[in-house]
C-alpha cells in the first residue's frame, strides 16, 4: 500500500511547545512550578516520563495561559493542534491513584501525579490552571469521566489541619472537583459542537475543530487556592487520570510560578540627574537606589548587606552605611550613592550589594550591582590665532575630547553654537567658546584674532628687482627716508617702465594717480618723481614721493661751488662756499616736488641752516647768483 504524505499548510506561524520527560525531570517540573526562591523537597512522581512535562509559547494557542507545567494521562506529543482527532489517545498501562478515584465517577488509570512538600511565605497557596481532553464531547455524561485534582495536608489556618483537601473545584462550589462530567456543555456526538445541557458551561470552551489545541474541549483559566500558615510545611499531590479505561486522554496546564509568593525587596535605580547615562559617572551622575519592600506590612524593618564591587566604599564613591531602615508605614528607603572623582583615569567601577533578606521564612540573598562610569576629564584645542585686516573672514574652531559627547558650543563674541564658526573682526577679538558634554559639564577655550591697525600707511621698503626690470644690472634698492624714497640707478638705463616691488603696511593699498599698485606688477615712468598715495584700510593716506636718481643725475653740483655739511643731516647743516664765487648769493632750499621751502642771502662763506623742522626726505640746495645756479642735494634723515 503506497503511503501518501500530505503537507497541511501550517495555519498558525508557531505552536505550543511540549518538552517532556525524561528530558524534563519532576524536579524541573517543580521548580519551574512554585517560581524562584520557593523552598521544596521530597518531590515524587507516579506516571510515565512522556506524560508530562513544560509548555511554552502558549500564548500562540487558545489556551490561556503563556507557560508552565502539564500533566497528562497520555502523551505530551497530543497536546498540539490542531484538533484532528476526536479521541487522541495513548494508553501507557500506568494505575490510577486513589485521591483521584474519589473525586470521579469510576476507577482511574494512567495517572500522571506529582508530589512535593513545600514551605509557603504567605498566606495562600494560589495557582491557575486548565485541564481539557479527549472524552469531551461524545463521553459527556459516562463513566468516562477523566479528572484532575490538587491535595494539600498541612495546617488550617482557621483551625485543625488539611487532610488531601482537594483545591481544584469548580468556582463557587466546596467539593465540586473538575472532571469531565462536572464541566462541560453537555453530551454531542464525536465531532459536534454540543449544545448543551450545560454543566458549569461557564467555566467550558468547546475546541471541536480547534486549530492549536488537540483536545475536544477544555476549561478556562481557573484558579485554584488555599489559606495556609506562612512557613509551615505543606504536602501537594496533584494530578490527573483517566477513568474507567485509560485512553481519551485528558491533560492539566499550570502556570508558571503559580507558587512564588514569597517577600522579595524590589530595587530601582533612579540616577541623579537623570536621562543622562545609563550608570553614574563619577563626578556628575549619583543614583538613588530605591528598596522596596512588598508591603508596608513588613515594616518598620532594617535590611543591611554587605558592600564589595571594584569600587572602594567612602574613597570611590561617598560612604554609605550598611544598613537600611524602613520606617513604620513606609514601603521604600533609599541609599543615595554619590560617586566622587578621582582623576584617576580608570576603568569603570561597580558596587555590589549583597543584601540579605529576613522578610520571609528564609534568609534569601539579592545581588545589587551599579555601575560607576569614569569621567575622562574634556580637553580641548582650538585654531591658532591669527592676524588679519579689518573684516577679513577668519575660520575658527575647537575640537573637544573625552568627557561625554556630544557636545554643544557656545561663542562670544557671536553666540555661535557649531564647533567650527567663521568670523570677520573689525578689531582685534578674542573670541571665546563655552563647551558643554551632555552632562553639562563645562569647558572653555579661547583664540585671539588680532586685526592690523586700520589707520597704518607706511612703506617699508622700495626696489626695482632686476627679476622684473631686465634693464638692471642688480637690484636697485631705495632708501626711504622720510616720505621720500630715492633709488639710484645706473646711468643708461631707460626708467620710463619700471616694475617697483615694495612692502607697505599690512592692508593698506598703494596708488598712484588712483591706480592701484601690484608690487612687482605694475609698471610706471619714474623720468619725473612718481607719488605713492600709500592708504590705509580707514581712508588715511600718506605720500611717499619715489625719485629715481640715476648716478650723476643730481651730482652735477659742482664740489668746487659749495658743499653741504653734514650730508645726511639733521636738518641742522653747513653751507660752506668755496670762494669760487663772492658772496653774498641766493640760497635756496627745495622740496621734491620743487616747492620752496627756505630762502635766504648767504653773507659768509659758511652759512648755517636749520631746517630741522622740515619732514625727513631728500631735498636741494639752489644757489644763484646772477644768471648762474648750481644745484646739490642733501638729505634730512
Ligand atoms: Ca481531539
Ligand atoms: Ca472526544
Ligand atoms: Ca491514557
Ligand atoms: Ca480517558
Amino acid at each position: 500500500m503506497p503511503l501518501i504524505w500530505i503537507f497541511a499548510a501550517n495555519v498558525a506561524l508557531s505552536q505550543i511547545v511540549i518538552e517532556t520527560g525524561p528530558g524534563v525531570t519532576p524536579e524541573d517540573m517543580v521548580e519551574k512550578l512554585v517560581g524562584d526562591g520557593i523552598f521544596f523537597y521530597n518531590v515524587t512522581f507516579q506516571g510515565a516520563d512522556i506524560a508530562v512535562g513544560l509548555f511554552s509559547n502558549g500564548q500562540s494557542t487558545n489556551l490561556g495561559l503563556e507557560s508552565g507545567i502539564f500533566l497528562t494521562s497520555g502523551a505530551g506529543f497530543n497536546i498540539p493542534g490542531p484538533n484532528n482527532s476526536t479521541a487522541a489517545s495513548l494508553n501507557n498501562g500506568m494505575p490510577g491513584h486513589t485521591y483521584l478515584n474519589q473525586i470521579t465517577t469510576s476507577t482511574t488509570y494512567d495517572a500522571s501525579i506529582l508530589g512535593f512538600e513545600f514551605i509557603p511565605e504567605t498566606d495562600t497557596i494560589k495557582f491557575s490552571y486548565v485541564f481539557g481532553g479527549e472524552e469531551y464531547n461524545e463521553w459527556v455524561g459516562s463513566s468516562y469521566n477523566d479528572v484532575f485534582g490538587c491535595f494539600i495536608s498541612g495546617i488550617n489556618p482557621a483551625g485543625g489541619v488539611y487532610e488531601s483537601k482537594n483545591i481544584a473545584i469548580v468556582p463557587g462550589t466546596t467539593n465540586t472537583s473538575i472532571n469531565i462530567n462536572n464541566v462541560n456543555n453537555g453530551y454531542s456526538p464525536a465531532g459536534v459542537i454540543p449544545t448543551g445541557p450545560c454543566t458549569n458551561c461557564q467555566y467550558y470552551n468547546d475546541n471541536t475543530g480547534g486549530l492549536t489545541l488537540e483536545y475536544d474541549g477544555l476549561t478556562v483559566v481557573l484558579q485554584a487556592l488555599l489559606p495556609v500558615v506562612p512557613c509551615e510545611v505543606y504536602q501537594i499531590t496533584m494530578g490527573v487520570a483517566d477513568a474507567g479505561d485509560g485512553i481519551f486522554d485528558c491533560g492539566v496546564f499550570i502556570e508558571k510560578n503559580s507558587l512564588s509568593s514569597f517577600a522579595k525587596i524590589t530595587y530601582n535605580t533612579v540616577l541623579d540627574p537623570p536621562g543622562l547615562t545609563e550608570d553614574m559617572v563619577e563626578g556628575h551622575v549619583g543614583a538613588d537606589l530605591v528598596f522596596k519592600l512588598p508591603g508596608v506590612e513588613y515594616a518598620p524593618v532594617t535590611i543591611c548587606f554587605e558592600i564589595t564591587g571594584t569600587a572602594i566604599n567612602g574613597i570611590d564613591y561617598e560612604e554609605i552605611y550598611n544598613c537600611i531602615t524602613f520606617d513604620e508605614g513606609e514601603d521604600s528607603a533609599v541609599i543615595h550613592v554619590t560617586p566622587l572623582q578621582d582623576e584617576i583615569l580608570e576603568d569603570d567601577e561597580t558596587i555590589i550589594l549583597i543584601v540579605e533578606n529576613t522578610l520571609g521564612c528564609f534568609i534569601r540573598y539579592d545581588t545589587v550591582e551599579l555601575t560607576i562610569l569614569n569621567y575622562p576629564e574634556m580637553t580641548s584645542s582650538i585654531s591658532p590665532g591669527s592676524t588679519v585686516c579689518s573684516g577679513q573672514t577668519v575660520e575658527l574652531w575647537v575640537n573637544v575630547e573625552n568627557g561625554f559627547p556630544p557636545y554643544t558650543f557656545n561663542w562670544q563674541p557671536g553666540a555661535f553654537t557649531n564647533d567650527t564658526i567663521i568670523v570677520a573682526p573689525e578689531e582685534t577679538t578674542t573670541y571665546s567658546v563655552t563647551y558643554r558634554d551632555i552632562l553639562n559639564v563645562a569647558g572653555t577655550d579661547s583664540v585671539t584674532i588680532n586685526v592690523f591697525p586700520v589707520d597704518q600707511n607706511f612703506m617699508f621698503s622700495y626696489s626695482f628687482e632686476k627679476e622684473n626690470n631686465p634693464n638692471l644690472p642688480w637690484d636697485a634698492i631705495a632708501e626711504i627716508i622720510g616720505n621720500t624714497v630715492i633709488v639710484t640707478i645706473p646711468d643708461e638705463i631707460p626708467i620710463d617702465s619700471l616694475i617697483a616691488t615694495f612692502v607697505i603696511s599690512n592692508c593698506a593699498a598703494a596708488y598712484i594717480n588712483e591706480t592701484m599698485q601690484i608690487s612687482g606688477i605694475t609698471s610706471n615712468d619714474f623720468e619725473s618723481p612718481v607719488i605713492y598715495d600709500v592708504t590705509a584700510p580707514n581712508g588715511d593716506v600718506r605720500q611717499y614721493v619715489v625719485v629715481v636718481d640715476i648716478e650723476t643725475g643730481y651730482n652735477d653740483t659742482n664740489p668746487e661751488i659749495f658743499t653741504i655739511f653734514p650730508n645726511p643731516s639733521d636738518g641742522r647743516f653747513g653751507v660752506e662756499f668755496a670762494g669760487i664765487i663772492p658772496v653774498p648769493v641766493k640760497i635756496e632750499v627745495l622740496d621734491l616736488m620743487g616747492i620752496v621751502v627756505y630762502k635766504n642771502q648767504a653773507i659768509t662763506t659758511n652759512e648755517v641752516i636749520d631746517l630741522s623742522g622740515q619732514p625727513k626726505g631728500m631735498y636741494f640746495v639752489r644757489v644763484q647768483q646772477g644768471d648762474n645756479s648750481w644745484t646739490s642735494k642733501f638729505i634730512i634723515r
